[in-house]
């Protein structure tokens, strides 16, 4: 993520890889205040073993598109909740890339984190059995707490 501060939202991605067992790390990463180490980061993502990164970042929020333009794995961005604009600007700064570069861009916020989680989940699962499981168990959960709660007065 772009700074600490975004780590109130980007906790969510993290809550739902630790849930569903993904090995992952979590990193401080300014496209603006660090780039050195951003494209550090990105050069050496791939002969470090990472399989996917989740990159969240608000207001201009480089973040996830300079992370593609320097590495070939897949990368999610989440915009983060921006003060000043509610994360348009976040949004609209992720998604807005030129073809060539892509940057799969989820929404604004604690929905986007957690989808972050389980769509580089979903991609993991293609190779990893036990990933795989673990998601179709949160899936069939997530209905079944549907299913026993119809009623939302109750
Ligand atoms: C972005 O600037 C970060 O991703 C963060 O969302 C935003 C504000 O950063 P701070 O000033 O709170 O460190 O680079």
């Amino acid at each position: 993520m772009g700074s600490r501060s975004d780590w109130e939202t980007m906790t969510h991605a993290a809550e739902v890889l630790a849930e569903l067992g993904v090995p992952h790390e979590v990193r401080v990463v300014s496209a603006h205040r660090t780039p050195d180490l951003l494209f550090q980061y990105a050069e050496e993502a791939v002969k470090r073993g990472i399989h996917v990164i989740i990159a969240g970042a608000g207001g201009a929020a480089h973040l996830p598109g300079m992370l593609a333009a320097k590495t070939r794995l897949p990368v999610f961005g989440v915009p983060v909740q921006s003060k000043a604009l509610n994360g348009m600007d976040s949004l609209l700064s992720i998604a807005q890339m030129p073809a060539g570069i892509p940057v799969g861009t989820l929404a604004i916020g604690r929905a986007g984190a957690v989808n972050a989680g389980l769509l580089a989940a979903s991609v993991l699962a293609l190779h990893d059995p036990a990933v795989a499981k673990a998601l179709e168990t949160y899936r069939a959960r997530q209905t079944q707490t549907v299913l026993d709660n119809p009623d939302p007065r109750s």
